[in-house]
């Protein structure tokens, strides 16, 4: 059974979400969640962005709701078992923007 996270909230909250919000990640309206658009080169580098993240979705079974239409990959993170944010959602954003940095 996975480490069950705590919900985010407060300072650590605000400190955590600060530098995503500066990356392009927003809050969805109607829910604690985060989201963002990806958009690649092509089909073939926008699927091996979500290889990467699958691999790590599996390693923290923490898994993405995403939507992939050619090079465009839309993201929602969210922690389902806590209907709202947790470290992990902030770890698989930190990491998506990570493969983006490496993405040529
Ligand atoms: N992914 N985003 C997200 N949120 C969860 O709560 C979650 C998950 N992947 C797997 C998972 N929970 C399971 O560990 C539990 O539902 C048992």
């Amino acid at each position: 059974k996975k480490k069950m996270r705590a919900k985010l909230e407060g300072d650590q909250r605000n400190d955590l979400l600060k530098p995503l919000e500066t990356n392009g990640w927003k809050l969805v309206d109607d829910r604690d969640a985060i989201s963002k658009t990806f958009l690649f080169k092509n089909f073939n580098q926008a699927f091996g962005f979500m290889t990467r993240v699958a691999l790590l979705a599996e390693k923290l079974d923490h898994h993405p709701e995403w939507f992939n239409v050619y090079n465009k990959v839309q993201v929602t993170l969210s922690t389902h078992d806590l209907n709202g944010l947790s470290t992990h959602d902030v770890q698989m954003a930190q990491f998506m923007d990570k493969c983006v940095s490496e993405t040529t």
